[in-house]
């Protein structure tokens, strides 16, 4: 096949290097892709976390095109079709207690735009409006909007945007290494960093102004940083003390990947909002929510009875492919129990991933539920290529892992066999140890 490489600008690549040796899949199964020459590439990665339940399973292939023999689009605004009304229903059963009301986007950074606005509107609504300043954190990820990169706290996407939003701080990323660096799942120290918000950032803004605390309950695309025991019920004690909302941002972590359906699950802390995205598809077709407190939405209900409630919404919010695409997707996590399966799987990636920890240059290793993460030290003059030289000798082996600077992640499908994952850090050894 010939392929003109020039007009796809590609996202989060660098492009020219990539148009100089291009990685192109042309199909893919269950745990393996199939590339352009034939091979088959182990998928260490669930795609970007998102395939959890592995590539191409039948009964959400035949629910799509199901869909779209009876319905192809239908309005987003004003107009409803049955599977979104029932992918909400779903989505909300499934949620923690409380959070009953479910608002489509089509991606988690469209999530996380969403979930500032009605954090905002709620807040009008309570005749609060003044309370606009968001908490995010360092190194946090949430998306490529501007309210993404305002609240997260990734240097590099930040830099070269400009002013941002307004009125946004940040608490310090909870990872400390001398503590934390070979730390098998959550961490036992440093509960106390969660105080941060209280002693300094809570009075610097006062407490009348704050909107909300938004955080990823384990950090995903900056390198994998769990939190301490006891760190997210401190934050949600304070954020209770101090009437301010406080947002998980779970487009990773919802949906099994910490072997409970959401994170709030496995930390037992309940959070009035919770942004998805990853995985309720299973990745077939692009889709994204924001799980609200019925107390959010209920004082947002307010208003005569034929004004819009939220000045906001997506043309492709609730897309009939990816409603049902997300129904069939859940049949398949209760039929498969594939999130009990994630919750079998993570003591065997932990103890894979920490065999790792003799290996040369190898300065970190961290694990949480399907996730598993071995952070190299940088070279001295070119912090990251070595991360990425071991991402791209991975590939050429067979395996897909993922590189961000010099943390190599693996995220499988929860369909993963033991023997998948011994190939993972089987490969991603030998890579670290030829790449040097
Ligand atoms: N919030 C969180 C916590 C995320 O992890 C987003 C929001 C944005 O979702 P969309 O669908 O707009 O990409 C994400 C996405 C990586 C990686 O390298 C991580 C993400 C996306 C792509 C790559 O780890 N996270
Ligand atoms: N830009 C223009 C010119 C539009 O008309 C629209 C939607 O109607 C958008 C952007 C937003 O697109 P979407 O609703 O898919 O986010």
């Amino acid at each position: 096949m010939e392929l003109d490489l020039n007009a796809y600008w590609m996202p989060f690549t660098p492009n020219r290097h990539f148009k100089s040796a291009p990685r192109i899949v042309v199909s893919a199964k269950d745990m393996f892709f199939t590339g352009d020459d034939g091979r088959e590439i182990l998928d260490g990665m669930s795609g970007l976390w998102c395939v959890s339940a592995g590539h191409r399973r039948q009964p959400i292939v035949d629910a799509v095109k199901a869909q779209l023999d009876r319905l192809d689009y239908a309005p987003a605004f004003q107009i409803g079709h049955p599977s979104a009304f029932m992918a909400a229903e779903r989505i909300a059963a499934l949620a923690p207690a409380g959070l009953d009301h479910v608002f489509f986007t089509c991606s988690g950074s469209e999530a996380f735009d969403s979930a500032l606005r009605i954090a905002l509107g709620y807040w009008r609504a309570r005749r609060q409006g003044n309370r606009t300043v968001l908490i995010g954190r360092e190194r946090a990820y949430h998306g490529v909007g501007f309210g993404g990169i305002s609240v997260g706290g990734i240097p590099a996407n930040r830099k070269a945007f400009g002013s941002l939003l307004p009125r946004v701080d940040h608490l310090r990323s909870t990872y400390v290494a001398d503590q934390h660096a070979f730390a098998r799942g959550e961490p036992e120290w440093g509960a106390h960093l969660a105080d941060e918000l209280e002693e300094r950032i809570i009075p610097l803004h006062d407490p009348s102004n704050i909107a909300a605390v938004i955080v990823e309950p384990v950090m995903g695309s900056a390198g994998v940083f769990v939190p301490p025991k006891g760190y997210l019920q401190r934050l949600r004690a304070i954020c209770d003390r101090h009437g301010i909302l406080l947002i998980f941002d779970e487009v990773i972590t919802g949906f099994g990947r910490l072997g409970k359906t959401f994170a709030a699950d496995y930390f037992g802390v309940v959070p009035d909002m919770i942004t998805f995205a990853k995985s309720v598809t299973n990745a077939v077709v692009p889709l994204g929510g924001v799980l609200v407190a019925n107390a959010i939405h209920d004082t947002m209900m307010q208003g005569p009875a034929h004004a819009i409630e939220l000045m906001h919404g997506y043309t492709y919010s609730g897309h009939p492919l990816a409603t049902a695409a997300a129904l069939a997707t859940l049949d398949l996590h209760r039929d498969e129990e594939l999130v009990a399966r994630a919750a079998r799987l993570a003591p065997y990636i932990e103890n894979a991933v920490h065999g790792l920890r003799d290996v040369p240059n190898v300065v970190s290793i961290r694990n949480l539920g399907v996730i598993g993460a071995v952070e190299l030290a940088p070279r001295p003059d070119a912090p990251g290529q070595r991360g990425y030289d071991v991402f791209v000798e991975c590939f050429n082996q067979g395996v897909l892992a993922r590189a961000t600077g010099d943390i190599l992640v693996f995220a499988p499908a929860f369909i993963a066999e033991h023997r998948h994952i011994d190939r993972m850090v089987d490969t991603l050894r030998a890579a670290i140890t030829k790449v040097g």
